[in-house]
């Protein structure tokens, strides 16, 4: 199905791909289906999430309550830090791209510092997932910012009318997000430093936070992700789909570390210009890991599962449903 690569034992070949029946595409509550035929391989070991998916939502009316969509691209206005290293500015711990990060820029090991995302007005924040450090190497280099960088060891996350303090162990919370729910409309978040645990050298550094809610739409840009020439997809989100619009691509084995990074899907996504701004992770379904790509719009969708199919064979599907993250591996820039 996949061929070898990086000469490892553990490449895509031991992930299973999403064989699948077929490609549903469910649109919030009004949503089309279209159904192809199915393709069986000897690889298929799907109970199939978006054909239940789809049943439950035709069967359900109405929708639930509450829908929570990543909202960095669509809501953030700006960030501002107490300091920050003029190449490492506070928009960087926002920007969904691992390999960015805030750095302070203060004396001292960054108690006390803070970086701050400011939000349109009216957002509501559903719930916030803020990482300890910046967890990347750095390219070129190779150089390991985990160890290099101070990290948060207790967070205080504080908005508009509430706050709460998260910790993170230095020793084992590398890559891992921690989520505080909000729940609230709120103008800005503040990450603020109560106490550091002390890298090489002593600068505390933040590389990522995600924030899950809803904005109103209009008066500012949909899409923060500027298209190179030549694209065929609009840079602008679906409106029909209102939560994330994802494609499942693969389901990783029991034996699949933790922090797998994919190569095949890096090596297939990166530099093609259709593609910026999608952010391939790994989310749970039904009780299952999975990994797949949340996109932009159903143009990017098609053009993703077109691919995939032809250099997998995987028939991929796409959904449109809320997607809680539990790992981003890499965001197309
Ligand atoms: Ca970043």
């Amino acid at each position: 199905m996949l061929g070898d690569e990086d000469g490892t034992k553990i490449a895509e070949p031991e992930v299973r791909m999403s064989v699948c029946i077929s490609k549903i595409w469910v649109f919030g509550f009004v949503g089309a289906i279209a159904l192809s035929a199915c393709r069986k391989s000897e690889e298929t070991v799907q109970p199939e999430p978006a054909a239940s998916l789809s049943a439950a939502v035709i069967n359900s009316a109405p929708p639930p309550p509450k829908i929570s969509r990543n909202i960095n691209a669509s809501c953030i206005v700006g960030a501002r830090a107490s300091s920050a290293h003029p190449r490492h500015p506070a928009i960087h711990a926002f920007d969904e791209k691992p390999s960015t990060a805030w750095n302070e820029d203060a004396d001292g090991d960054g108690t006390g510092e803070w970086v701050e995302v400011l939000l349109k007005p009216g957002t509501v924040v559903h719930y916030v997932e803020a990482s300890g450090g910046w967890s990347a190497m750095s390219n070129p280099g190779n150089v390991d910012l985990w160890e290099h960088n101070n990290s948060f060891r207790i967070m205080k996350v504080s908005w508009d009318s509430g706050q709460k303090e998260i910790s993170f162990l230095r020793g084992s919370d590398r890559g891992t997000k921690k989520r505080v729910d909000i729940d609230t409309e709120t103008k800005a978040i503040r990450f603020s430093a109560v106490e550091v645990d002390r890298g090489r050298f002593n600068d505390l550094c933040l590389d990522d936070v995600l924030i899950y809610g809803d904005c109103p739409a209009g008066e500012t840009p949909v899409a923060t992700v500027e298209l190179a020439a030549g694209t065929k997809c609009p840079p602008t989100r679906d409106q029909a789909c209102d939560s994330d619009l994802f494609v499942q691509l693969a389901t990783p084995l029991p034996t699949t570390p933790l922090s797998y990074d994919y190569p095949l899907t890096q090596k297939l996504l990166r530099g093609n210009p259709e593609f910026r701004g999608t952010r391939v992770v790994e989310t749970t379904r039904n009780g299952r890991r999975v990994m797949g790509a949340i996109v932009r719009n159903r143009c990017v969708a098609d053009e993703l599962i077109r691919v995939a199919d032809e250099a997998m064979k995987s028939n991929p599907q796409a959904s449109c449903e809320p997607i809680r993250v539990d790992r981003t591996v890499f965001v197309v820039d």
